[in-house]
């Protein structure tokens, strides 16, 4: 996400950036994600044939919001409503009723299992701040960072963290009547969000000073841990965490900044395998690996029952944009732009240590994952300038946003042990 490459651009190719370094790195850990619908069909549903080995349940995917501009923070209300963060177009108009930031109830009036029916979206929010990172630098980044994570307080409280660029960034809270109030922080992208057990402090990451924070309700703020450069020296790019329901402990997805080809000079983005997920204890700052060998670790996740579920944005490095590109060209050529579209994906590691699983593969960008209260777990994909050519899994097509619900995914066995904790 966003933010973390500049760090790495600055200090590796000092001729190029002018930009201060507090602004270096903010763009978004938090904003990368767009899915077609064509992988649903390669998942399927249903149950595979068990011939003495174990049942292992496929899981139902399904596309239930479209034609978003870069979803990110989703939560799921008591009633099952969804609040849905968009990080908008990327376009940062200076007259604020042109930003495009965006932040939606939505309820399923009529029960029939989506949400795109008359009446069942409410927009709270229509103009929040929006950037794209390449205004930020020389490099051609399509990454879009606006409205990024969210959490539903147990009182009906929201708190929203938002990284407009420059001086646009905050955490706020907003009331259940869906009031702006209170800002908790100012701090640079605050990609991802997530409360302690009691509900009484937000641990953030900040992606662009590779750094775990706090924030108390009343707005106190201490730094948790400082994340060293990983293996290849880059920048560790904390994205996204979540927290272990059972230990209190944080556990972060380490998104990896980008390195310099030795030979050619060009920046590579991320190198495959270098990205994981940490475990850390909050109170001390110590941290260990708990999950390594992954690929652009964007954001992580934690059921009840134990179960970590982990979201790769991208598997490979791919077509970087030459200098110049148009984001905004409806007849540009279809490019990846360095992330592999459609490569992305959600893998579950049971809490016993037992094989991983993948759930779904060749998601568009995925950026934030939120398990609901009844275990689905949403989705957010289509991160990048919407509209914009990119290569498909049929061929030729568009950044669209989309949140993707994934179901029945767990076994029998698995549902027990969950329900019974
Ligand atoms: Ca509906
Ligand atoms: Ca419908
Ligand atoms: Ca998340």
């Amino acid at each position: 996400m966003p933010g973390y490459f500049f760090y790495e651009m600055e200090k590796q190719s000092n001729s190029t950036n002018k930009f201060p370094r507090s602004l270096l790195g903010r763009n978004f850990a938090s904003a990368t994600l767009a899915l077609g619908t064509g992988f649903i069909f390669l998942v399927g549903c249903g149950l595979s044939p068990s011939k003495g080995v174990p049942t292992v349940r496929k899981p139902t995917a399904e596309v239930i919001l479209t034609g978003l501009d870069n979803p990110r923070g989703v939560v799921v209300g008591p009633a099952g409503e969804l609040f849905v963060a968009e990080a908008g177009t990327g376009y940062a108009a200076i007259d604020p009723t042109q930003m495009t930031g965006k932040l939606t109830k939505f309820t399923d009036r009529n029960s029939d299992g989506d949400f795109d029916d008359e009446g069942e979206a409410e927009r709270w929010f229509s103009h929040l701040p929006t950037y794209n990172a390449e205004h930020f630098t020389n490099s051609v980044r399509d990454e879009v960072g606006g409205p990024g994570d969210m959490l539903l307080h147990r009182d009906g409280r929201i708190y929203l963290s938002f990284d407009g660029g420059f001086d646009k960034q905050a955490l706020v809270e907003i009331s259940s009547e869906g009031r702006i109030g209170r800002t908790l922080a100012d701090r640079t992208n605050m990609n991802g969000i997530a409360f302690d057990l009691d509900q009484e402090r937000i641990y953030a990451v900040e992606s662009s000073f590779n750094q775990l924070i706090e924030i108390t309700l009343d707005g106190q703020l201490r730094v948790i841990a400082v994340f060293p450069l990983l293996d290849s020296g880059q920048q560790a790019v904390p994205a996204g965490l979540t927290v272990d329901a059972q230990t209190g402990e944080v556990l972060v997805a380490l998104f990896s900044g980008a390195v310099v080809d030795d030979e050619t000079g060009d920046i590579i983005l991320f190198v495959p395998g270098d990205a994981k997920v940490v475990r850390v204890n909050p109170e001390t700052g110590r941290f260990t690996d708990e999950i390594t060998g992954l690929t652009t670790a964007v954001d992580v996740a934690m059921d009840d029952a134990g179960n970590v579920f982990v979201v790769e944005m991208a598997s490979a490095f791919v077509e970087p944009f030459p200098s110049g590109f148009d984001f905004l060209d409806p007849d540009a050529s279809p490019l990846h732009g360095g992330y592999q579209r459609y490569s992305g994906r959600v893998t579950l590691y049971p809490p016993d240590g037992g094989p991983p699983r993948v759930l779904v593969d060749g998601l568009d960008t995925p950026t934030n994952i939120t398990v609901a209260p009844d275990g689905a777990l949403y989705v957010s994909t289509g991160q990048g300038t919407p509209g914009r050519p990119i290569p498909g899994p049929d061929g030729p097509t568009t950044i669209v946003g989309e949140i993707v619900r994934i179901s029945n995914f767990l076994s029998e066995t698995e549902n027990q042990k969950g329900r019974s904790k």
